[in-house]
C-alpha cells in the first residue's frame, strides 16, 4: 500500500512491534486519543454555530478563564480515556490534581499514565484560530496493582514512551511519535479517517521564522533581547521573518514544516514562564528531537529537567536545531 494512502488505525497496526514490552496497550492507547480527536474536532468546527464559545465562568487551576470548549475537551479526552481501561492515571492542565483510574474491578493494573492539554491556546476559539490538543504518556514507575501516585507523573521527558498534538486548523491533524521518529496524520472529515499525509516529519536544520511574543520584549532576559536582534539584522539569510499566532501547536506545527523557533521564555511577568513543562513543552521536546529538533529552557535540554510540580512552568525554545543553539549561545553570555 502505498505510503501516502495508510490510515492511522494501519499505521498503528503495522508499528505494532515497535512498542517494546507493550501487549497492545499503547496501540490502544493512541487510538483512543483517535478517537477523542475527532470527537473534539467535530466540536471545535461547529463552535461558532451553537453557544459553545465564551467563557465557562469559572477558573482553572492556572487562574485562566475556561472557554466552554476547554471544559468540553478535557471532558471528551478524560471519558474516553477512562472507558478504555488503558491508563491508570490521568493529568490535565483543567485539573487541578491528578485522577487516578481503577479497571471495573476496583484494581490498579494498567500500567501507563497520561498527561493532556485538552485545549491549547483556546483563547483563540473565539477569533477562528487554530488551536490544539498535547498529550505525553509514560510507563507508570510504582508498582503495577497499587494506586499511581504523583511520582508516576513528575517523571522526566526522556521517559516519554509517547506524545504528540492534534492541531485543529484548516485541516485537522494528529501527528505523534511513539520514540521512532514522527509521523502526521490527516482528517478526512467526510468520512471521519486520519490518513499518513507526514510521514517521517522533519524539523528542517535551520529556517528563517522566529515565535515569540514581542510585545513581552523589555521584561525579557538580556540573552533573549539579543537574540531577537540577531534575528532582525540585515546580514546573510537574515533578517528572518516574525510569525506569532498564539497558539503553541499552531506556532510549533508551522515551524517543524517551514523551519523555524518558537519561543516562550522567563520574563518580569512570568518568571518561570509561561509554558507548562509537563503537558506542553515535553511533549513538544519529544517531538521536536525525535524530527531532529532541539528543545531547551535556554540552557539545557528541556527533556532533562526532574518535575517537582504538576503545573511547573519552564520557558521554552523549540525549532531547528541550528536556531535553538544559536539561541543558547546568547543565553549563555549571560548565564
Ligand atoms: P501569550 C496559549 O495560552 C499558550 O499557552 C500557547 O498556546 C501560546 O503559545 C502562548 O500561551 C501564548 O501566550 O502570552 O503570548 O499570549
Amino acid at each position: 500500500m502505498e505510503e501516502r494512502n495508510k490510515t492511522l488505525g494501519e499505521f498503528i497496526i503495522e508499528k505494532q512491534e515497535d512498542f517494546k514490552y507493550s501487549s497492545g496497550e499503547l496501540s490502544r492507547l493512541i487510538n483512543s486519543i483517535r478517537l477523542a480527536a475527532k470527537v473534539v474536532n467535530y466540536k471545535v468546527n461547529k463552535a461558532g454555530l451553537v453557544d459553545i464559545i465564551g467563557k465557562f465562568g469559572e477558573q482553572n487551576i492556572q487562574g485562566e478563564d475556561q472557554q466552554k470548549l476547554d471544559v468540553y475537551a478535557n471532558e471528551i479526552f478524560m471519558q474516553t480515556l477512562i472507558n478504555r481501561e488503558i491508563v491508570c492515571g490521568i493529568a490535565s492542565e483543567e485539573n487541578d490534581d491528578f485522577l487516578t483510574i481503577e479497571g471495573n474491578d476496583g484494581s490498579h493494573n494498567n500500567k501507563y499514565v497520561v498527561l493532556i492539554d485538552p485545549l491549547d491556546g483556546s483563547s483563540n476559539i473565539d477569533v477562528n484560530v487554530s488551536v490544539g490538543t498535547i498529550f505525553s504518556i509514560y510507563r507508570r514507575v510504582t508498582p503495577v496493582g497499587t494506586p499511581v501516585t504523583l511520582e508516576d507523573f513528575l517523571q522526566p521527558g526522556v521517559n516519554q514512551v509517547a506524545a504528540g498534538y492534534v492541531i485543529y486548523g484548516t485541516s485537522t491533524m494528529l501527528v505523534y511519535t511513539t520514540g521512532n521518529g514522527v509521523n502526521g496524520f490527516t482528517l478526512n472529515p467526510a468520512i471521519g479517517t486520519f490518513y499518513l499525509s507526514h510521514p517521517n516529519f522533519m524539523f528542517p536544520k535551520d529556517g528563517n521564522i522566529y515565535s515569540i511574543n514581542e510585545g513581552n520584549y523589555v521584561h525579557f532576559p538580556q540573552g533573549v533581547k539579543d537574540y531577537i536582534k540577531y534575528c532582525q539584522l540585515e546580514e546573510g539569510d537574515r533578517p528572518y521573518t516574525s510569525r506569532y499566532i498564539g497558539s503553541l501547536v499552531s506556532d510549533i506545527h508551522r515551524n517543524m514544516i517551514k523551519g523555524g523557533i518558537y519561543i516562550y521564555p522567563t520574563s518580569s511577568k512570568a518568571p518561570k514562564g509561561k509554558l507548562r513543562l509537563l503537558y506542553e513543552c515535553n511533549p513538544m521536546a519529544f517531538l521536536a528531537e525525535q524530527a531532529g529538533g532541539k528543545a531547551s529552557d535556554g540552557f539545557g535540554r528541556i527533556m532533562e529537567i526532574q518535575p517537582t510540580e504538576l503545573h511547573q512552568r519552564v520557558p521554552f525554545f523549540c525549532g531547528s536545531y541550528n536556531m535553538v543553539e544559536k539561541a543558547e549561545e546568547f543565553m549563555a553570555k549571560y548565564k
